[in-house]
């Protein structure tokens, strides 16, 4: 029998051109290529050696790298960064590092190498996410640091990535100063605490410790931290560390936990140890959880200074305009309040506490 294979070759042939159309036609729709070169959605910016901020025209694949999902305000966060996303019509790949480093910074590898349009991090402490960031930068993906900051001084906004969005964590340990000088007595007042701090380089364990300390020292001086320890922002460890804590400093007058979930911890703790929270120790803590404000309307914690957990609308808003080439401050700032029972703000806030 016959063969002729030239017709065989033609259509190879044409489905060669027709692929070879199809990808120029999908590069220019504003896929990003792979390995090295330019990408057609990051103009300027070459893949593998790129040391400047990278640009963005239009994006549609997001990544987020979120440290733990453990407790209340980390869901409440997840949940927020999920519905932006869907709302605003991105496809999100998500990574869980479970309070690793170690996790994150292999998260964040790999989510580099699914090629997303963007990437969102959550950084679980300030230093050790830097170099993962530095790469995300070099292979053209822009960054978004959200919540918790990276060092500014190793990776700064504006260059290595685009900006940070979250709270003033500094001035929260401030307002927390202030709600315990006033619930122990005015800045007069002679006494001791201690402060159950977050987990350990993190940024709102710096920042917070930093504001709260340098608050008192500068207002209350006669208030003396005399144990400072770190609960990592779990509720089973504020409470470890509270009960030994109780048993070395049993005259303390007041408690300063980092973060919700240490306080409510922290109160299981005096309670067993016969104290009376809300009476004998005064409690103050950051976050705004349901949990917590119930303690300030039952009266066993002082006040709540609120760390809003619902970054998502902020977070897009600020990825849409930098898609559309406008300048972003190096910093998106989500304003916080603070919440007691006396002045009627706890009760307020309580329907859309987290
Ligand atoms: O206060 C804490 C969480 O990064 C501000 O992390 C956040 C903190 C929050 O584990 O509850």
């Amino acid at each position: 029998m016959h063969f002729s294979w030239s017709p065989l070759k033609r259509t190879f042939l044409t489905n060669l051109s027709v692929i070879a159309v199809l990808g120029m036609i999908l590069a220019a729709c504003g896929g990003s290529s792979s390995g090295s070169g330019t990408t057609s959605i990051h103009p300027g910016c070459t893949v593998g050696s790129n040391t400047q901020l990278v640009k963005l025209t239009s994006a549609h694949k997001v990544a987020w790298s979120q440290n733990a999902l453990d407790g209340a305000w980390r869901f409440a966060e997840e949940a927020s960064i999920v519905q932006a996303a869907a709302q605003n019509g991105y496809q999100l790949l998500r990574t869980n590092a479970n309070n690793s480093d170690v996790q994150q910074g292999q998260d964040i590898e790999n989510l580099i190498n699914d090629r997303p349009d963007v990437l969102l991090v959550d950084p679980h402490t300030e230093d050790a996410e830097v170099k993962p960031i530095l790469d995300a930068r070099k292979a053209c993906i822009p960054v978004i640091v959200v919540d918790r900051n990276v060092n500014e001084s190793l990776a700064s906004p504006g260059r290595d990535f685009a900006t940070f969005v979250g709270s003033d964590f500094q001035k929260q340990g401030v307002l927390a100063a202030d709600a315990l000088i006033e619930a122990l007595g005015g800045p007069n007042t002679n006494a001791t605490i201690v402060e159950l701090s977050g987990t350990t380089g993190s940024s709102p364990a710096i920042l917070r410790g930093g504001g709260f300390d340098g608050e008192l020292a500068s207002k209350a001086p006669g208030i003396k931290i005399v144990a400072s320890q770190t609960a990592n922002f779990a509720r089973a460890t504020g409470q470890q560390v509270m009960a030994t804590l109780i048993q070395q400093y049993p005259n303390i007058k007041g408690v300063f936990a980092h973060n919700d979930e240490m306080a409510i911890g922290a109160i299981t703790a005096l309670k067993a140890a016969g104290k009376r929270p809300g009476q004998d120790i005064k409690v103050v803590s950051i976050d705004g959880t349901k949990d917590a404000i119930n303690l300030v309307l039952s009266g066993e914690e002082y006040a709540v200074v609120q760390s809003n957990p619902r970054l998502g609308p902020l977070v897009f808003q600020t990825l849409g305009q930098y898609i559309k080439g406008q300048d972003l401050p190096a910093w998106v700032v989500q304003p916080d309040k603070v919440f007691k029972k006396a002045d009627g703000s706890a009760a307020a806030y309580l329907p859309e506490a987290f």
